[in-house]
């Protein structure tokens, strides 16, 4: 599935010498998991990008295929020409490294940088884990009870830490995570944020975060990566 072959893949020719583009960036990626970040980095960032989808369903990620780009059996995967890179977060800060004019993350060695950072190691290291445990409580409990304890649990450390987010934003008062300025670590948040939409205490009903989702939601760019997902309301 080619996403964005309309935006600027063709070759140019200059004094006759040919210049062929570089190779297009191609992410595999399946609806809604978490390939959405550099999904939905890429489309701010404006980028010509391939999405390759993962039969999922039919355990395409764990196939010999799969498994040489991704050993761990996990999506998402980038390749830009030569590099193959998993790990969602790794993927966002190479994209950022490579197109640093964006301005999606703040100047490198800046305290701003060390908050993106901080956040980032966050919301991967810590919220992100939390939610595997919550929808594949199986991996980590045998009998149904433990299955279950394990489930409500991870709802619960993940509860707290949406309650830190949601202070961190009513507390500086301004529309997104770093506060003035929008960066990579919001469309993660997002993402994450998304995947708590069934709990009993979501997200979005919390009052500092919830207002903040709908204003990443409201991002075009956002808008486009959930319409090339298929993706139906309610997004958050
Ligand atoms: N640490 C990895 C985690 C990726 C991950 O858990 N991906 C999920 C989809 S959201 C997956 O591929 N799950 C399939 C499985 O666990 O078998 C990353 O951030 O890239």
């Amino acid at each position: 599935m080619e996403r964005s072959g309309i935006r600027g893949a063709a070759a140019s020719v200059r004094c006759g010498t040919p210049n062929p583009a570089p190779p297009m960036i191609q992410l595999h990626y399946a609806p809604s998991t978490a390939s959405m970040a550099p999904h939905m980095l890429l489309e701010e960032l404006g980028l010509p990008f391939e999405l390759l989808p993962v039969d999922r369903e039919h355990g395409g990620h764990k196939s010999p295929a799969y498994l040489k780009l991704n050993p761990n059996g996990l999506i998402p995967v980038m390749v830009d020409g030569d590099l193959v890179l998993y790990e969602t977060a790794a993927i966002c800060l190479h994209l950022l490294d490579t197109h640093p004019d964006a301005g999606l993350a703040p100047p490198v060695g800046t305290p701003q940088r060390a908050h993106f950072y901080k956040w980032l190691f966050w919301l991967s290291n810590t919220l992100q884990p939390a939610l595997i445990t919550y929808f594949y409580p199986d991996r980590y409990a045998e009998d149904a009870s433990a299955v279950a304890q394990a489930k409500a649990s991870a709802e619960a450390r993940i509860g707290a830490m949406l309650d830190i987010l949601d202070a961190e934003i009513a507390a500086h008062g301004r529309p997104w995570l770093l506060g003035d300025r929008f960066s990579a670590v919001d469309l993660y948040a997002w993402m994450l944020c998304r995947w708590t939409r069934g709990f009993h205490r979501p997200a979005r009903s919390l009052p500092a975060l919830g207002a903040y989702l709908q204003r990443v939601l409201a991002r075009p760019a956002v808008q486009r990566a959930l319409a090339t997902e298929a993706l139906k309301p309610p997004y958050v």
